[in-house]
Parts: C-alpha cells; structure tokens; sequence
C-alpha cells in the first residue's frame, strides 16, 4: 500500500516537473490568419453604386459593405481594362512591364509565369487553401490548347488549389466553364474546336445569320453565336458543356459558396471573380426589369443580390468575423460596349462614372478609380478613406498580414490602410489603359501627350488623348475639365520627373511615335 503511494506521489510530482516543462508559447494564443476573400467586378464603375453616389440604382449588399468597412474614394484597378487589371492584382506587378497583358482571346497562352509570385502562392505557402471562381481572363496553356484534354498550365499552376472559371469572357469563345483544367461537360463525341481567326465550315456567325439572334451586335461580337448571342471568336462542337449565360450569375454563386463550405475548417482565400456588368449583359429572368436601366442595371441589382447572399454564407458558417472581404472592380464602365442592349437609352439620370472623366478603356479617372471596399466584422472600423490605394498593393499587403517575407516588384504594403490604421496610402501610381500610361501623384493627375483619337466613337468615351500635355489637380477638379500643364510648368516638371523615374523614358507619346 505504501509504495503504491509513494510511486502515485511520484507520478504526481513527475506530471508537475513536465508540464512546467512545456514551452511557455503553448499556452498562449497563436493569432490564426484570417480567410480572404476578394470579390472583383467586371466594369463596375464608380458611380454604380449607392455608397459611391448612385442614387437611381439600388446596391444594399454593396452599401452595407461600404457601410461596415472601409470605402476607398481613391483606389484604383492598375488598368482600364481587365487581363492588365487582373494580372496586376495577382502578381503585384505593373501591367505595363509585360508587353502581353493586354486584353487577352479566348486562345492566348497563360500570361502569369509558373514561377511568378502570386496572391495565392504567398497564401499557400501560409497553409491556405486558395480558390478562384469566376472570370479568369488570363490566358491558358502555351498555344495551341486542345480543350478536349487537360487545359494546362492555367489558375492552378499558379497558386490556386481550386479554380472554377470561365477561360476570357463572357462574349468570348469557348462558353464552357472549366474545372481544375478540365471542361465542365465535356464530350468525347462532341470535340471543342476554338479559333479566333477562321470560321469552322458550315457553322452560323453573327454576321451571316443576323435571323439567328437574340441579341444584336453593334461592334465587333458578330462571330459564333451561342444561346442566340454572337460572340468574339469561332467555336464549334461542345454542345453539352455550353454555359447558360442567364444563370450565369447563380452557377458562379453556388460554386463559390460550395468552395467556402468545403473549406470552412481550413484557413482559404477564394478569389471570386463575377461576370457582371460585363457585356453581354445576361440576367436572370427574376432581374429582368428590376433596374428601370435595362439589362446593365439589371445585372449589378443581381450581382448585388450574389454580394448579398455569399455573405449570408460566411455568416451562415459563422466566417464573418475572421473573413477579410475585399470590393472592387477590375475597370471603369462603359455602356454600349459592342451589342444594342439598351444600356444607353435607358441610362436616364444614372451616372455610372459618378464625377468622374472617362470611362472604361480611358486614362481619365473613371478609366481606373473604381468602387473599392474592405470589410472585416469586428477587426476593421468603419470609415471612409481618401488614401490613394491600388489593387497592385494587394500581394504585399496581404503578404504582410500573413507575416510572409514574399513580395513583389511594384506592390506597396499597405495593410493599415487597408484595415483603416492609417491614412497613408501611396504617394505616386501608375495607372495604364490600352498600352498608354498615365500618372497620379499626390492629389495631381498628369496624362503624356498620345496621338490617338480624343474618343472611342463606338462606345463614345473619352481615351485621355491629347497632343498636349495634360495636368489636372483633383482636389479642385476631379471631373480633369482644366488642364493646369501650361499655367504650372513646375508642377508639370515634378510630375513628369517622377513619372520616368518609374516608367522610364521610353513610353509611347506623339514624340517617340512620330520617331518611328
Ligand atoms: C473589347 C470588346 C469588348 C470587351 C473588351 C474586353 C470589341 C469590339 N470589343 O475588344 O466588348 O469584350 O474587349 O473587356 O470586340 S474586358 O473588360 O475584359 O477588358
Ligand atoms: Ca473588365
């Protein structure tokens, strides 16, 4: 009996001696990285949305965002048009330092290197589990894809553990969704074949077969038609993999809500790239007419209505406290962006740039400063924000949230002003819009002499062209109706020194154009 007690009053002391031995680190808290999302619009401009202005069209989803978080006045998309945005914002890397990030076919090769820093390799590397549904836009494969076979490499040989995309655009070919490389649906007995230069033999387009058409094309679009829609491209075969273009907006919902069930008990980053109000504009029949502006405004009330119920999930799943969600819009908007929908006529008082010049394609303000949100529950405070922030910030900033030592070329860390700490955002950006560059400094604008027409007819925005230089304070005038170059030479001086400090020299103007 009493060695019993003498070997429990052992054992007792022993289980003392090792638990006081276990490091100290155990028993506190380790701070667990929050989930991230990001949700992109496609030419959401600054002006569609009720925190940003709209007063004739309803965003409740986007407002409460807004609301609850912090609602950038001054972010910025890295180009006027999506593959540069999109590139930028998942490399950290200026667009304009890779010649190919330009709006992209539906057949480019990928435009991200498989060794190329990304958002997602960063978090991987963290112990995320990253996924992308949505628009891709990007490029896929190296040439030649054989969409039959595994689309490779492409959103999963750069990060993502799961992608669920659809490969360009919405009016470009192929309409199939792709899933981890493969196409959704795809028949053996019914080959994809895809070109962007030749029609297949027999095969209707837009501009031969006018009768066939649901949808009419105003520019360009007038290839393969699909659901009765004519499209960029020629494709054939694939009949049973084609997408619904009116549930669209549902199919993508649904996945990105499966996705942030699936990986509720693991820490995720899902990039959730929406297709509206992107042309053309589909939305489902329970939208049509709920705007008063046609189908452009009936697609941001249901990309609303998505914003709204994907987080209705997180909430659902009790994420919404540990979930960073960021807003924004990968280019400024346009109306008539190549098919008669209606977007024009029935614009009414709606102001889709809000104050701003331009609009998608353009160097003006609208061309890039779009709606831009954080939201965190309970870590970020409301507020609103005129710090000058760009998506191009986003690889650092999260890079630095997650205490990763990765960064990239032209992405600033910026991580208090993005949870509202600091109202220090960047001092100088450049932005980009169909291979010409503009600069922002400070709260001036400034725009190289460029020899293109002052608008685009088609879609009737403004580009930014000018022989002269121009030179805008938008403080003062943030709707750049004075050109300040002449009357402040300095100003002009400065800017233009710390422009070339970063883009160099070699920028395409009216000079070095006429050189060539
Ligand atoms: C343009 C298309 C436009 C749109 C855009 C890409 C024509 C005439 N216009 O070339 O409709 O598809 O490319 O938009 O084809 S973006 O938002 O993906 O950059
Ligand atoms: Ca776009």
């Amino acid at each position: 009996m009493k060695y019993f007690q003498n070997t429990g009053s052992l054992l007792i002391l022993l289980t003392i001696f090792l638990v006081s031995c276990q490091p100290k680190a155990k028993k506190e808290t380790v701070p667990t990285n929050p989930n991230i999302v990001i949700v992109y619009m496609d030419d959401l401009g600054y002006g569609d949305v009720g925190a940003y202005g709209a007063t004739e069209l309803k965003t409740p989803n986007m407002d409460k965002l807004a609301e609850g978080g912090i609602r950038f006045t001054n972010g910025y998309a890295s180009s006027a048009t999506c593959t540069p945005s999109r590139y930028a914002l998942l490399t950290g890397v200026y667009p304009w330092r890779e010649k190919n990030a330009r709006i992209l076919p539906g057949t480019a090769p990928l435009l991200i290197g498989t060794e190329q820093l990304t958002i997602p390799k960063v978090l991987k590397e963290k112990g995320y589990h990253t996924g992308i549904v949505g628009k891709w836009h990007l490029g896929l494969g190296s040439g030649n894809v054989d969409w039959n076979k595994k689309v490779t490499p492409g959103p999963n040989e750069v990060g993502f553990d799961y992608s669920y995309i659809l490969a360009a655009t919405q009016d470009r070919v192929p309409t199939v969704y792709i899933e981890n490389g493969y196409v959704v649906g795809a028949d053996p007995n019914d080959p994809i074949l895809v070109d962007y230069k030749k029609n297949f033999e027999g095969e209707p387009t837009g501009l031969e077969n006018p009768e066939l058409l649901t949808m009419k094309w105003h520019h360009g679009h007038n290839n393969s038609i699909v659901n009765g829609i004519p499209r960029i491209g020629f494709m054939k075969g694939g009949e049973k993999a084609k997408w619904s273009d009116i549930d669209m907006a549902d199919h993508f919902l649904a996945k990105a809500q499966e996705y942030v069930k699936q990986h509720k008990n693991e820490t995720f980053f899902l990039y959730y790239a929406m297709q509206q109000p992107h042309v053309p504009r589909t939305p489902h029949p329970r939208f049509e007419g709920t705007s008063g502006m046609g189908p452009r405004g009936d697609v941001i009330v249901e990309a609303d209505w998505c914003l709204g119920e994907f987080i209705k999930t997180l909430e659902e799943e009790n994420l919404l406290e540990n979930t960073l969600i960021i807003f924004t819009s990968d280019n400024g908007p346009v109306l008539n962006d190549g098919y008669y929908d209606d977007a024009v006529e029935k614009i009414g008082n709606h102001k889709p740039a809000g104050d701003l010049r331009g609009g998608k394609y353009s160097l003006f303000e609208a061309g890039t400063r779009v709606p831009f949100i954080t939201y965190w529950k309970g870590k970020i405070e409301p507020k609103v924000s005129d710090a000058v922030v760009c998506q191009l910030d986003f690889l650092a900033s999260v890079a630095d949230l997650v205490d990763s030592d990765k960064s990239a070329q032209d992405s600033k860390p910026l991580m208090d002003v993005f949870m509202g700490k600091s109202d220090t955002g960047r001092d100088e950006l450049i932005i980009e819009a169909t291979s010409r560059t503009a600069f922002r400094k400070g709260d001036w604008a400034l725009i190289p002499p460029y020899n293109g027409p002052a608008k685009n007819k088609q879609v009737n925005i403004e580009l930014g062209n000018n022989k002269n230089w121009q030179l805008y304070n938008l403080k003062e005038d943030i709707g750049q109706q004075k050109n300040l170059a002449q009357d402040n030479p300095e100003k002009l001086k400065e800017l233009v020194e710390a422009f070339e400090a970063i883009r160099g020299t070699s920028y395409t103007t009216i000079e070095n154009l006429e050189l060539k």
